[in-house]
């Protein structure tokens, strides 16, 4: 164990509150709780990690401990703060809990100041989508509206008097340590196997969303997916969406006399799908979600489909590049799931050489393979878990392995044919060969406006 300063207090003598992980969600716990002029000890089972550059900056007298855990340090602690990267299965936090140390994280201290409206969105996918386009909805409405959690800023960084509306995007990892959060509306968007290095099984992960919805007043809930209809859910105000026709009181689909699909509400024709700029039918869900969740607070129906019309999708989602030679570069690199790889494959029009793999984080590629099937004219693949997807794939589809980026773009130009996606969705997290997700992306784009130079 590592002290970056030496401690003045011994840990059994003092009343402290341990902060677990010093990535932004600690750095951001460190300064709430000392703004409020409490002791804090900071640990990390790094050896050097992320934000120790800015808590010696900025707290030169917070003490903090890197490296292998010491248990001593939880166990003494007044209470612990937790981050999302931290498993509660690790064995200094089991000790911590069997000596009855309170264990929560930074959604709980946020629970504990915020004044305005809180709406709260999980699900395995879709999240960022739908938390940047209820805040894009809320603004345009005229309200002081932040997104926060796990979209980037932590919780307790955008706490701010002015704000009038807080859409947080809730991971499960936030979710399992939540106590208590009262909020004006949540939805589960959805739920497929994701973080099962994490969980025991996909029930387990699957019920670590369910919380989301007890301190809820209304309950926005995805009619079609097997999953997230399985968790109990608290008997108060619903409203369902849907990609069928909707029933009364219901977001969804229909068709007009003319057979223009329409998102609805009930029987009433809001925006025809074609007006939208977001493609494939998961943004037809996530547009839902978003007029659900609004409607839900109030928002002015006619002002969130000004919004709706205009949101173009964030990068890195089904985030289109470029076409060349009659073919469509499609990067979807926050694809880090199964779910999200085989809603791209489904719900974008055509067929795709997808190029996939990296870190699996344990998951089961069985699903993936009749999506691939159905919809794949060839498959490239790359990274630690490439051969683990390869062994599910049917045997009759053309599979290419590649060591970087820059070979699985060329490799994937040749396997086209004009009409064609070429669509990077790795079905997999990124951290094996990049930094993270953005960066696959932005490799992903580079080679792609590289090809379309030598075309040009
Ligand atoms: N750490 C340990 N021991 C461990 C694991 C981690 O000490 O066993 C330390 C790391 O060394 C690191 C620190 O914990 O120094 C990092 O903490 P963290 O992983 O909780 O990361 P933060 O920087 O605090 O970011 C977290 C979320 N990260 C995770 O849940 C993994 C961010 O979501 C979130 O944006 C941020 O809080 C603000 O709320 C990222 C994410 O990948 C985007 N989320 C997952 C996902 O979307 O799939 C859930
Ligand atoms: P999250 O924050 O939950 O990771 P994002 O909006 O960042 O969600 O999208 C992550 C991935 O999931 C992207 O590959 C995106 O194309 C895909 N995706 C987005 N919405 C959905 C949805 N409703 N169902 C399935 N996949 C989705």
């Amino acid at each position: 164990m590592n002290a970056l300063n030496t401690m003045t207090v011994k840990p059994e003598q003092a009343v402290y509150t341990l902060v677990v992980g010093l990535g932004k969600t600690g750095l951001s716990v460190v300064r709430y709780l000392r703004a409020l002029g409490e002791a804090v000890i900071v640990v990390d089972s790094r050896d050097i990690p992320p934000g120790l550059k800015d808590l010696s900056n900025e707290y030169s007298d917070v003490e903090c401990f890197t490296g292998k855990f010491d248990t001593a340090l939880f166990v003494n602690a007044h209470r612990i703060v937790v981050s999302p990267g931290v498993a509660l299965a690790e064995p200094a936090l089991i000790e911590a809990k069997n000596n009855n140390i309170e264990i929560i994280g930074d959604i709980d201290l946020f629970a504990h100041e915020v004044m305005a409206p809180v709406v709260g969105i999980t699900g395995s996918n879709g999240k960022s989508t739908v938390t940047t386009l209820l805040t894009l909805m809320a603004s345009q409405a005229g309200k002081n509206a932040v997104a926060s959690g796990n979209i980037g800023t932590p919780v307790l960084d955008s706490l701010d008097d002015d704000i009038e509306l807080y859409v947080l995007e809730l991971s499960s990892f936030q979710l399992e340590t939540l106590q208590y959060l009262p909020m004006k509306a949540a939805v589960v968007l959805n739920i497929s196997a994701d973080h099962l290095d994490r969980y025991e099984n996909l029930s387990a992960y699957a019920m670590s969303k369910q919380v989301i919805y007890e301190n809820a007043e209304v309950l926005i809930l995805n009619k079609d997916d097997v999953l997230a209809s399985r968790i109990s859910v608290p008997k108060k105000q619903q409203i369902r969406f849907t990609l069928n026709k909707p029933e009364t009181n219901e977001f969804g689909l229909c068709e007009g006399s003319d057979e223009t699909v329409s998102l609805c509400f009930g029987e009433q024709q809001l925006i025809a799908v074609d007006q939208l700029k977001i493609k494939g039918s998961h943004n037809l869900q996530n547009a839902l979600a978003a007029l659900a969740l609004g409607s839900a607070i109030g928002l002015p129906l006619e002002s969130m489909l000004e919004t709706l019309k205009e949101f173009k999708g964030l990068r890195h989602r089904t985030q289109f590049v470029a076409e060349i030679n009659g073919v469509n570069w499609i990067n979807d690199s926050k694809a880090t799931n199964v779910g999200a790889t085989i809603a791209a494959l489904t719900g974008l029009p055509g067929k795709h050489v997808l190029i996939a793999g990296g870190e699996s984080k344990g998951a089961d590629f069985s699903e993936l393979a009749e999506a691939v099937k159905d919809h794949c004219r060839a498959v490239i693949l790359m990274g630690n878990d490439a051969e683990k997807i390869r062994s599910v794939l049917p045997d009759d589809i053309t599979v290419e392995m590649v060591t970087d980026m820059q070979a699985a773009v060329l490799a994937a130009k040749s396997l086209a044919m004009p009409g064609d996606n070429v669509l990077l969705a790795p079905a997999c997290a990124s951290f094996d060969m990049f930094e993270n997700f953005e960066h696959r992306g932005d490799m992903f784009i580079q080679a792609v406006e590289t090809l379309s130079e030598v075309s040009s």
